[in-house]
């Protein structure tokens, strides 16, 4: 399709929030056409009796806000309840080999899909199917491939309810695999692994109520203007009381330098703009561990200095410190005179809770400076100041996002996190913690209720003994195995609860390719996308139910529920008439396939299931009592129902029994085999302001200034000058691989931009065809999406540009 959007490029001088947040709003809702009756509904948004946000996982406070919704949210809820439709005519106008050539964003914009979907090859076309004969064929075909059932995947986006995702789990288990990727694969999954090691949960052991108490807010690696908004609330709260946010992260995002909160009329009219950082350190990307072994280092080295003090007389403090000529010096210095050497470091916390600090502390001490500037970019001073203030706060929180899980080093930037954490005691008291900043809605949810490939962490006995069947017991397939086992052309089916697994994943050619080679590909979706215009042979398309729609089913309308960031479970109940008649709810959805494919057993009455999902939430509470004791009565509580997360209680559910310091093994977390090739840019992908993942709501990102085009490449001037570029320059980029693949993207436009030399920025999912397959974590296998070893080259003219846009 042609394009004729206009291109501005001008640096955004407003405040995160405020009056264009809420002109962004209105204009969704106008873009959209949603109804004013349906408009009203984001009154609802993440109340007590109301619908839970598909944005983000953000808590809900048990006293929201009148409008507890946040420009995204907004947009994701009138995005859900527009009145354009995908229906029959639609399709019987378009091919799908036409609609390949459609962007992301037309294809979402085509509306809500409708009524169930079959490919016809004939026609190219999908055509309508009733839904018994969409079911039946489906099961069919699972059926013949059920006898060796690790050819087929059961794909989840973290969107689908806590009900929903139950069923599916169960229903890929009975069929006789684990082969249950989520979202959660591409994303925290770094998280997932990283902390049971260290703490021994798999979630963040923070609350809303530590924001209140907190002393000092470390904040890495995520955008919260876009991507988390609510969570501004809590930090401007923070920043109001005095207390200092520092922020590493080599954009300086806009809602970290200042924050005007649209919901509060009085700071609207005086535009009083809360600074939202103290400082905001411009690490370079896939330098938090360097950076965060500096601080460690500068701390370990003032106890030390400290104890030196408290005991035999003068020591030789310059030699611990030999930067006494700058500031740092001084306030480390500062810090440590007034202190003993138990309150620089918690010794009697490191005594009795944690294990590894010996070898972690001389890992720290043996750790050069120069290596530690050079790879995190950032000033030894600079380090040891974030340091002394650390030395010098009680209660410390550490919030993060995708910039420090999807790295080659994700895991260990993680752990990282919590070693400095541990330092001080900052696990298991108020006002203190570790926060991972969940993505999807329910994505947390998702894995807790049992969507996992990695069987030690279902409760398989349970299952088996519940459901009485017999459960598979190895390892299944996370994404990116998924996707290489595609290729391989082991696996043959691929079902998808939500998601576009096509645009979200790495090696987007190669995935592509292979997915055309499919014999089966299901998708329960809400809106047209990539992954369903490309199909196997067979295809279907499931479309249901949004959250803010009514969910009748036989027992009246439903409620689901969904886990947020912070560990609380929350009922949420639609309100909207759904957008046709002929859709269906994602748990009669799955209960439809599992009736098609399974063998009737009367342990799992899917149809009664589906009639009441009481019924599906008494199940979860049976499965994980510990978890969900309770979940009925108090889902739709304010607050919701508090999931018990050991490691606030100080109790270590690992191996050690103790909370465990784990040393890195690279100070750099990309690939370090890219690090000193002067050619070589790390390249960051990035959400705009203006989409969800892949879903692309328009051409505007605000905070950064960029609008008409989301093919752009954000360089440093040093960077530019150096390639002999200048700033508007057409350039594409090629990954810098080394398995002999080549990956180039062509087309994008450089806009100099204020980050460290060596970091280059690049929207997602425009940029995936870049993201080799193999460049994952080495522990999780979270796709390395946050340094991508690039080069840039001037634009071959003529060439084709990137998928998804025809600038
Ligand atoms: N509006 C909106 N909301 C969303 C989403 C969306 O697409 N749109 N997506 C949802 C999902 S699934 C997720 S996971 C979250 C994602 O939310 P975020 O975690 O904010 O993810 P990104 O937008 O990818 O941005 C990551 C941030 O990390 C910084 N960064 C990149 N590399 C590094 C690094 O190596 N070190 C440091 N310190 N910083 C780095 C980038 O500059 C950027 O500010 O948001 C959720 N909410
Ligand atoms: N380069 C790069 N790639 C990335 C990332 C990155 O930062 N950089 N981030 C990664 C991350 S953090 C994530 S979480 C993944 C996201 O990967 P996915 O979760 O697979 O992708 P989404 O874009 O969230 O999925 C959007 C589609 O979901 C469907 N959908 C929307 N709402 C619903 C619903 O209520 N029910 C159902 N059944 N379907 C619905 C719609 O059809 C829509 O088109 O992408 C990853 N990919
Ligand atoms: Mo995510």
């Amino acid at each position: 399709m042609t394009d004729d959007r206009k291109i501005t490029i001008t640096p955004y001088k407003g405040p995160a929030g405020g009056y264009g947040s809420l002109k962004s709003v209105a204009q969704v809702l106008v873009a959209e056409k949603v109804r004013p009756t349906s408009a009203a509904q984001l009154l609802r948004q993440n109340k007590p009796d109301g619908f839970i946000c598909t944005s983000c996982a953000w808590g809900k406070p048990a006293t929201p806000h009148p409008f507890e919704f946040c420009e995204n949210g907004a947009k994701a809820t009138a995005w859900d309840l527009t009145t354009e439709r995908a229906g029959t005519e639609f399709f019987a106008a378009h091919t799908l080999t036409e609609l390949e050539s459609w962007s992301d964003y037309e294809l979402e914009k085509a509306g809500r899909l409708t009524e169930p979907l079959r490919f016809n090859p004939a026609t190219d076309r999908y055509e309508p199917v009733d839904w018994e004969t969409a079911f039946t064929e489906i099961g069919a075909r699972l059926k013949a491939l059920q006898s060796d059932a690790d050819q087929t995947v059961f794909y989840a986006s973290g969107r689908a309810s806590l009900e929903a995702s139950f069923m599916y789990q169960l229903l890929a288990r009975i069929y006789g695999t684990n082969n249950l990727p989520d979202s959660s694969n591409m994303c925290h999954e770094s998280t997932s692994v990283a902390l049971p090691e260290s703490i021994g949960v798999a979630v963040g052991t923070v609350s809303l109520q530590d924001f209140e108490q907190t002393d000092l807010l470390l904040h890495f690696a995520h955008n919260p203007g876009t991507s988390t908004p609510r969570l501004l609330h809590q930090l401007q709260d923070a920043r109001r009381r005095g207390v200092p946010l520092i922020a590493f992260n080599p954009l300086r995002e806009r809602a970290l330098e200042r924050f005007t909160n649209p919901q509060s009329p009085g700071q609207m009219l005086t535009l009083d703009e809360t600074r939202m950082s103290s400082a905001i350190h411009p690490v370079k990307n896939g330098g938090d561990i360097a950076a965060l072994t500096g601080i460690c280092k500068a701390l370990i080295a003032m106890d030390d200095l400290a104890r030196d003090a408290g005991q035999a007389g003068p020591t030789d403090r310059e030699g611990l410190l030999d930067s006494t000529e700058n500031d740092a010096g001084f306030s480390i210095k500062a810090a440590a005179a007034g202190k003993t050497s138990r309150n620089i470091l918690d010794h009697d916390f490191i005594a009795e809770h944690t294990d590894g600090f010996e070898a972690f502390a001389a890992h720290c001490r043996a750790a050069d400076w120069e290596a530690i500037e050079q790879i995190s970019g950032l000033k030894r001073p600079a380090l040891e100041d974030v340091a002394a203030l650390y030395a010098t706060s009680d209660r410390v929180m550490a919030l993060y996002g995708m910039g420090l899980t999807q790295h080659v080093g994700g895991v260990e930037n993680v752990q990282m996190l919590v070693n400095l954490l541990l330092l001080r005691g900052n696990i298991g008291k108020a006002g203190a913690g570790i926060c991972a900043i969940r993505g999807h809605s329910n994505v947390q949810g998702q894995r807790t209720v049992g969507i996992t490939e990695k069987p030690e962490l279902a409760p398989l006995d349970m299952l088996k003994e519940r459901y009485d069947f017999e459960p598979p017991r190895h390892q299944g397939l996370a994404t990116v195995q998924a996707c290489e086992k595609m290729i391989t052309g082991e696996v043959k089916a691929f079902v998808a609860l939500g998601g576009n697994l096509l645009r979200a994943a790495p090696d987007q050619p190669r995935v592509e390719a292979a997915w055309r080679g499919l014999d089966l590909t299901v998708s329960i979706a809400t809106k047209l996308n990539r992954s369903h215009v490309l199909h196997g042979t067979c295809a279907y398309l499931l479309p249901c139910l949004v959250r803010s729609e009514i969910d009748a089913q036989a027992s009246g309308p439903q409620t689901v529920t969904v886990e947020s960031s912070l560990a609380h479970f929350h009922g949420s109940r639609g309100g909207v008439k759904p957008a046709s008649g002929t859709l269906m709810s994602e748990p009669a959805i799955v209960a439809g396939l599992a009736q098609a494919t399974l063998a009737a057993n009367p342990a799992t009455p899917w149809a009664a299931w589906t009639g009441d999902y009481r019924r599906v939430r008494a199940e979860i509470e049976a499965v994980w009592p510990a978890t969900f004791q309770g979940l009925e009565n108090d889902m739709l509580m304010p607050g919701g129902l508090v999931r018990p997360v050991a490691a606030r209680e100080r109790k270590w559910n690992t191996r050690s029994g103790k909370a465990n310091f784990i040393k890195p093994t690279h100070l750099f977390a990309g690939d370090v085999e890219s690090l000193d090739d002067p050619d070589i840019l790390q390249l960051i992908t990035l959400r705009s302001n203006d989409q969800f993942n892949t879903t692309v709501y328009g051409y505007r990102d605000r905070f950064r200034g960029v609008s008409g085009t989301r093919m752009v490449v954000f360089m440093s001037k040093a960077d530019i000058a150096a390639r002999g570029m200048k700033d508007g320059d057409r350039v594409d980029l090629q990954t810098a691989s080394r398995d002999g693949i080549e990956r180039i993207v062509r087309g994008f436009r450089i806009v100099a931009y204020d980050l460290p030399a060596g970091v280059a920025g690049a929207y997602f999912p425009e940029a995936n065809p870049l993201v080799p397959l193999g460049h994952h974590d080495r522990k999780a296998h979270t796709p390395a999406y946050k340094a991508i070893p690039v080069k840039v080259t001037p634009a071959v003219a003529g060439a084709d540009t990137a998928v998804g846009d025809a600038n």
